[in-house]
C-alpha cells in the first residue's frame, strides 16, 4: 500500500484509540464522567463532534437568553452536520452533552448555591463538593481533549488581561490550549484585554499556533473584525484549517491550536462604539478593585460593558458566538475526513 494511504489509515485511529484509553481509564477509577449517548455513538462511528462551552451560560451571558443562546448553537453545529457536545458540570459530574434539563439548570442564574465558573484549578473541588459548574475554555478544553473531541467552538477567551506583566493575571484558557490537541475556533480577544501580549504570550512563549480565519492575517479583536496585530499565518477555509489541526496531530505534537474568527463585518462599525464602554468599563474595574479579583473580572466586565453599551454588547457577541459555531462545524466536518 502507498505509504501516505497507510498513514492516513493509522494516523486518525492512533489518536483516537489514545484519547479513549485515557478516558476509559479515567471511567475504571471511579471519575464521574457522563457522556450523552449521542455524542458517545458520534465518537464510536467517527461522526464529526464540536465541543461547547457552558461558563457562556453561566457567567457570560444574562438569563434568559443564555440559555437560548446555548441552545441555538448546538443547532448551529447540527446545521453543519456535526454533533454538538455540550460540556458542563451538573451536581458533581462531568457532562460531555448536556439534556436539556441539565442546560436549564446551569442557565438558572437564581439557583442556590451559585453556579460555580470552572478553569482547571476549579475542578477537583467542583466535582469532590458536588457543585455545579459553567465550564470555562480551560475546563471545557480538558474534558474534550480526554473524550477526543478535537474541535471546540465558542466566542470570547480569555488572555492577559490589561496590567498583566505586574498582576500575573495570565488566564488558564491559554496553557491548557498549550496542552490540549484540540482546535479551538473562537473569536478573538476581546479588548479588556491586552491583545499585543495575548499574542505574543500564546503564540511565541507557549507555541500555539494562532491564525485569523480571514482573507488577511489581522488578528481579530473580539467586537470588531480587526486587531490591527498580524500574525504570521491567516486561513480561510475549513479543509486548509482541519489539515492544519491534523497535521500538527500527525507529527505527536499534543497541543492546541487557535483558529480565531471574526465577528461578521456588519458588527465592525459597533465595535468601535463598544470599544468606548471596554475602556470605561476596564478604568472602573481598575478604580473599585474588581481587575485584581481573578475569576471575577471576566465576567463583571462583560456584564458591565452590556450595560453600558444597552445590550449592543450582547448581540455582537451573539453574531460572534453563531459565527464560530459554524465554522467550527465546517472544520470539524473537514477534519473528519482526514480521519476516518
Ligand atoms: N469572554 C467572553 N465571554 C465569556 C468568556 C470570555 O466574551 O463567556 C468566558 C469563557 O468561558 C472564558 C472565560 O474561558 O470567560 C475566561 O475567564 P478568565 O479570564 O477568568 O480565565
Ligand atoms: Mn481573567
Amino acid at each position: 500500500m502507498h505509504l501516505h494511504a497507510i498513514r492516513r489509515r493509522v494516523v486518525g485511529p492512533i489518536l483516537s484509540a489514545r484519547s479513549i484509553s485515557r478516558l476509559s481509564s479515567s471511567l475504571q477509577r471511579g471519575a464521574p464522567i457522563d457522556i450523552h449517548p449521542e455524542v458517545q455513538d458520534a465518537l464510536e462511528k467517527g461522526k464529526p463532534v464540536v465541543a461547547l462551552e457552558t461558563a457562556l451560560t453561566t457567567h457570560g451571558l444574562p438569563h434568559p437568553i443564555n440559555e437560548q443562546v446555548t441552545k441555538e448553537l448546538e443547532l448551529v453545529v447540527r446545521s453543519t452536520g456535526c454533533i454538538p457536545a455540550t460540556i458542563g458540570i451538573v451536581a458533581g459530574r462531568i457532562k460531555i452533552g448536556l439534556e436539556n434539563s441539565d442546560l436549564e439548570r446551569l442557565a438558572d442564574v437564581q439557583r442556590t448555591p451559585r453556579t460555580s465558573k470552572i478553569s482547571r484549578r476549579d475542578i477537583a473541588p467542583a466535582l469532590a463538593m458536588k457543585a455545579d459548574g459553567g465550564t470555562t475554555i480551560s475546563a471545557t478544553l480538558i474534558f474534550a481533549a480526554l473524550a477526543g473531541i478535537r474541535v471546540f467552538a465558542t466566542g470570547g477567551l480569555g488572555g492577559v488581561h490589561r496590567g498583566g506583566e505586574t498582576s500575573m493575571d495570565v488566564s488558564a484558557d491559554l496553557h491548557d490550549l498549550a496542552r490540549c490537541p484540540v482546535g479551538l475556533v473562537s473569536g478573538g480577544i476581546k479588548s479588556i484585554l491586552d491583545i499585543g501580549r495575548y499574542v505574543a504570550y500564546r503564540s511565541e512563549t507557549l507555541g500555539v499556533p494562532v491564525i485569523p480565519y480571514s482573507k488577511s492575517r489581522d488578528f481579530p479583536a473580539f467586537f470588531s473584525p480587526r486587531s490591527g496585530l498580524e500574525t504570521p499565518w491567516n486561513v480561510n477555509d475549513p479543509e486548509t484549517a482541519a489539515r492544519i489541526l491534523y497535521t500538527q496531530w500527525q507529527l505527536g505534537m499534543d497541543s492546541g491550536a487557535l483558529i480565531a474568527v471574526p465577528i461578521p463585518e456588519e458588527y465592525a462599525a459597533k465595535g468601535e462604539i463598544i470599544q468606548q464602554a471596554v475602556d470605561q468599563a476596564v478604568r472602573e474595574s481598575e478604580e473599585n478593585g474588581i481587575s485584581k479579583r481573578g475569576k471575577d473580572a471576566t465576567p463583571w466586565l462583560l456584564s458591565r460593558v452590556a450595560d453600558l453599551t444597552k445590550h449592543g454588547s450582547i448581540d455582537s457577541n451573539i453574531a460572534l458566538l453563531k459565527n464560530s459555531a459554524l465554522i467550527g462545524g465546517q472544520i470539524a466536518a473537514q477534519y473528519q475526513v482526514l480521519a476516518n
